[in-house]
């Protein structure tokens, strides 16, 4: 089996600062978490900002370019910068960072879909600030948007102007075709990295059976030009990213992802559940890849060739 990259996805735009004291917000905060994950063994950091202010995402640059440069200084890592941002955000919102940092890797989602974050304001009773109830609760009438002129849209700004090649975030079967779609207009070329996300309420649910039903459909339709990676939400993080590493894929994990590091215990930092999945997968006779041998592996073009 190829040598394992793990991911490590700092902060996203999912969770709130009421839900985890651990939740990366400053710069400073996302800076110290990203290096330790690297430390701890993460290949790839998905990086998304927040306002220092009040933790809110962020799409705004400067937010970005308070962080990017210190965490290239401090680790050899590959720093992947999220296109998705956050589904309030617009097109053009997600994409001003990329395009200025024009990074080796982004995040690229293949579909539009609803992004359903409500059922988890029922389950915070002290809020610290006052945008995290409306913005979670709004989420049941939110359309997280990527339609194929956005997909071609970030496929021309980021991957043939910039260079950056795609982590393709597929939530669902329809996602994987999608992606064929862009494969077979000749705007991707391989090797594709593939992320099945499992977990999110508007995508495929975290059953096993759909992680080897992605596959099944992935080998079909990629056979030998694509690897696959897995994250999936909250409590299904562990068991469905040591699957995947079982069945030859690669992992993700990270805070953006699932706030805890066992049942009912908040991960204190990112660098906890890099090690925590380490040890899982080097125990099933997996070997972690370096970050070199994750650009290798993904054909990317080198740490210099970035703007940060
Ligand atoms: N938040 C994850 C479920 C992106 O940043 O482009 C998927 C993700 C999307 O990381
Ligand atoms: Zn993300």
């Amino acid at each position: 089996m190829s040598k394992i990259i793990i991911t490590c996805a700092v902060t996203g735009s999912i969770h709130t600062p009421s839900m985890s004291p651990y939740l990366p917000v400053t710069a400073q905060q996302i800076i110290d978490n990203a290096v330790g994950a690297a430390e701890a063994g993460a290949a790839i950091l998905h990086l998304h900002a927040r306002d220092p202010e009040n933790g809110r995402p962020s799409a705004d640059p400067e937010h970005f370019m308070g962080f990017l440069p210190q965490i290239k200084q401090r680790c050899d890592a590959v720093l992947n910068i999220s296109t998705g941002g956050s589904a309030t955000m617009t097109l053009d919102q997600r994409l001003a960072a990329p395009k200025l940092a024009e990074p080796e890797m982004c995040s690229l989602n293949m579909g539009t879909m609803n992004f359903a974050l409500y059922p988890a304001a029922a389950r915070i009773s002290q809020w610290q600030h006052d945008w995290e109830k409306p913005f979670l609760e709004g989420s049941d009438d939110l359309v997280f948007k990527n339609t194929s002129r956005d997909i071609a849209q970030i496929l021309t700004e980021l991957g043939e102007k910039r260079g950056a090649r795609f982590e393709f975030e597929c939530y669902d079967v329809s996602h994987l075709y999608m992606l064929r779609h862009f494969v077979d207009r000749g705007l991707v070329h391989g090797p594709l990295f593939i992320q099945f996300v499992f977990g999110v309420l508007g995508g495929i649910g975290p059953d096993p059976e759909n992680l080897t039903h992605m596959k099944l459909i992935a080998d079909k339709l990629f056979g030998d030009t694509y690897t696959f990676s897995v994250l999936a939400a909250g409590r299904h993080q562990i068991p469905l990213v040591t699957m995947s590493a079982i069945l030859g894929g690669h992992v993700r994990v990270g805070l953006e992802d699932s706030l805890m590091i066992s049942r009912g215990v908040l991960a204190r930092n990112n660098a906890e559940q890099v090690a925590k999945i380490r040890r899982i997968v080097e125990e099933l006779g997996r070997t972690v890849a370096t970050t070199q041998e994750a650009r290798q592996m993904l054909d990317l073009k080198g740490a210099d060739r970035t703007g940060i």
